[in-house]
């Protein structure tokens, strides 16, 4: 049991309103070390370039996912505990579990969140499970709760933890998770895609035999939600422009890793002693770990910016200034074409492997159960008035339509110099040459 606060307290949030913190364990977590770190870790990285409003923190999205958890665990608790001899199958003993998952689940983000990914191989989910287990101050608070309760909440973030209940809750295709994100990105960044009726949805949640269900009335809330999520994906999260200045960011890292690596050219205190194992690629230790944050970065790209290295000082001054690389969208029949753009760039004075880079962008909006996927889905099912079930794609056409469809924008980078006309520009020649293989946004080969 955990003691609860004797007078509970609220953050105030703009999404949520209130959090209600009311056990003291909730309260002795946020307040660790590694949580609060959580608020120099920009919820959506350098996505805050385009929508200027979203400089919210993966602080903000924890305490908010934790406060959906609250309010789900309550209501399964008053509505739909087994200790109510009501056709009930709640655990009310796993609700601080689920609650404590859910303010944790993204303690292991790095810098910039995914990008800090992409970029050094790390698993946000690895290292969350790292810290939770570790020799940490959030390890020592879960203890509290008894021996085996950090290899708990760690299992629930594996997807392990035998209650498919708390873990569907915490990580499935509509979870605490995901709900706050979505209306917490389309609120800092100003757009509507992201909202949907979470009220309803969360009044027709049921905990199943299975996990967790949706009771019918809740259908089309659910089908607004799946439809909301894969526009934030096509708006936001996929937007070409923070995605230029994503490749910068990541290219400029890259070079400061092959400059710390090449020894003769590089002063002592080049990358400092945070940033020292990352680009020399010795393991990273939690405790490294942990005191990597957004503001680190930030401090030495602004020292970066006057490096005699010019590859180097141009991209800081670039992703500094905003100044992303701009792109045109590709495929698997235009790609052959990209050796050659490549070369084109290269002959104007870029060097390739800096100023260029394809990437794509993936997503998978909604897919059914499939036991032969290597990860397969948790399906949405719906619960019928005779007790049936029914997966949500068999219930609306408008998910039907993008299921199992995977979302990609494949994209090429490239210095935006290379659009430049006029007749007086050095490279005019070589630039016209270069946009004759552009056509609305798309690399379209000439003749
Ligand atoms: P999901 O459960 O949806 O697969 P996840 O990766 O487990 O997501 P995270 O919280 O780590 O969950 O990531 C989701 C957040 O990151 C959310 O705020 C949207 C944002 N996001 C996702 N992809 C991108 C991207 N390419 N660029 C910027 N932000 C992104």
């Amino acid at each position: 049991m955990s003691e609860q606060l004797v007078q509970e307290k609220v953050l105030r949030d703009p999404i949520h309103n209130f959090i209600h913190v009311q056990d003291q364990i909730i309260l002795d977590l946020i307040n660790a070390p590694e949580f609060q770190r959580l608020r120099r870790v920009q919820q959506l990285g350098i996505t805050s370039s385009v929508f200027h409003g979203a400089e919210h923190s993966r602080f903000g999205h924890s305490v908010g996912a934790y406060e959906l958890a609250r309010r789900v665990t309550e209501y399964f608790n008053q509505y739909y505990s087994k200790n109510n001899g009501h056709n009930g199958c709640w655990d009310p003993a796993e609700s601080l579990l689920t609650m404590v998952a859910a303010l944790l689940h993204d303690v292991g983000h790095g810098a910039f969140s995914h990008t800090f990914e992409h970029l050094f191989q790390t698993d946000h989910e690895a290292m969350t499970q790292a810290i939770i287990t570790g020799d940490t101050e959030i390890n020592r608070i879960l203890l509290q709760q008894g021996p085996d309760f950090p290899n708990r909440v760690a299992s629930v973030i594996a997807k392990t933890y035998p209650n498919q209940q708390v873990v569907q809750l915490i990580s499935s295709q509509l979870d605490v998770d995901r709900m706050d994100y979505l209306l917490r990105d389309a609120y800092y960044t100003g757009t509507k895609y992201g909202e949907f009726d979470i009220d309803r949805i969360m009044r027709t949640m049921r905990p199943t035999a299975q996990g967790i269900g949706f009771d019918i009335r809740g259908m089309h809330a659910v089908e607004d939600y799946i439809v909301s999520r894969y526009q934030m994906y096509q708006q936001v999260y996929f937007h070409p422009v923070s995605r230029g200045m994503e490749v910068i960011l990541e290219h400029l890292l890259h070079r400061v890793k092959e400059l710390e690596q090449n020894q003769n050219v590089i002063e002592e205190d080049f990358v400092g002693p945070l940033l020292r194992p990352l680009f020399n690629d010795q393991p990273l230790s939690v405790d490294d770990y942990l005191r990597l944050d957004d503001h680190v970065f930030m401090t030495y790209i602004n020292i970066w910016q006057d490096h005699p290295d010019q590859i180097l000082s141009d991209l800081a001054q670039r992703f500094l200034q905003r100044r992303p690389l701009k792109s045109i969208q590709i495929n698997e029949k235009t790609a052959p074409y990209l050796d050659n753009l490549e070369k084109i760039v290269q002959k104007a004075g870029y060097n390739p492997d800096y100023y260029t880079a394809r990437n794509d962008a993936y997503d998978l909006p909604y897919d059914d159960y499939k036991p032969s996927d290597k990860k397969p889905r948790t399906q949405i099912d719906f619960i019928l008035e005779d007790g049936t079930h029914q997966e949500l794609s068999a219930l609306s056409p408008l998910v039907a339509a993008i299921k199992g469809r995977a979302s990609v924008d494949q994209r090429f980078f490239f210095p935006k110099e290379m659009l430049n006309t006029g007749p007086d520009e050095l490279f005019a020649q070589i630039h016209h040459n270069f946009r004759s293989f552009i056509k609305n946004d798309t690399l379209t080969p000439p003749g």
